[in-house]
């Protein structure tokens, strides 16, 4: 297997980070990858969760469908807390809450794939990158309405505060962005913005995508 991600890649691929499910989409899911893939979306991760997931066959059913559109597009396709999923699927990567098996021994199952944790706190996040995180997911910045059982809202200043800690791993910030709100994301100290609704509930879907994703880059090249 290759070896594991350069952080340099690793921030690439954060720009625009699409997190969805079925229960996400109003849309055919397929459709709102698809379109959301031609706007610029830099990474897929699949994350059937919530009332009315989907279980079993049409579970890997879907996920196999994203994640071929994702390959056609050359776009890394990771999958939310199911490590036997992502190996099952050859997904590119994993992405685990602090509530999962730890990070470390999914390290171990998953060899050089990418590896993301969410963390809330510093010590959380020193502890992620000692067990192999190759990003951070760090949330919720803003209120969502995408996760129930999201933390208490952190604000931007949690990602100042990791960053004026030393930890300069990859970093993408949740929870609530929308395109107006990048620039305080990445000033903050965030490499990219994952997000759910700004794009799976946008009317026009791509160019949403693309609003974010210009919005990520012009707020990176002006720090
Ligand atoms: N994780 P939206 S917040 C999946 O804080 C997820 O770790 C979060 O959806 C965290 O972009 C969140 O619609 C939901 O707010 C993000």
């Amino acid at each position: 297997m290759s070896a594991r991600i350069l952080p340099e890649m690793m921030c690439q691929h954060l720009q625009v980070y699409l997190v969805l499910g079925s229960v996400n989409c109003l849309a055919e899911p397929g459709r709102i990858v698809q379109e959301a893939l031609a706007g610029g979306t830099t990474m897929v991760q699949f994350r059937e969760k919530g009332r009315g997931a989907l279980t079993g066959a049409p579970r890997i059913e879907l996920a196999r469908r994203l994640q071929e559109q994702c390959r056609r597009a050359g776009v890394p396709f990771i999958v939310n807390d199911d490590v036997e999923l992502a190996l099952e699927l050859d997904a590119d990567g994993v992405h685990i809450g602090q509530d999962d098996e730890s990070s470390d021994s999914v390290r171990e199952r998953i060899g050089n794939r990418i590896l993301g944790v969410s963390a809330h706190t510093i010590e959380e996040a020193r502890r992620a990158i000692l067990q192999g995180a190759d990003y951070l997911g760090v949330g919720p910045i803003y209120p969502t309405l995408s996760k129930d059982d999201a933390h208490a809202v952190q604000g931007p200043v949690i990602l100042y505060e990791l960053r004026k800690a030393g930890i300069d791993v990859p970093i993408v910030g949740i929870g609530g962005i929308t395109a107006d709100r990048v620039e305080e994301v990445i000033r903050a100290g965030a490499d990219g913005v994952a997000v759910i609704s700004a794009v799976t509930q946008a009317e026009r879907i791509q160019a949403a995508a693309e609003k974010l994703k210009k919005k990520v880059v012009l707020s990176i090249k002006h720090p």
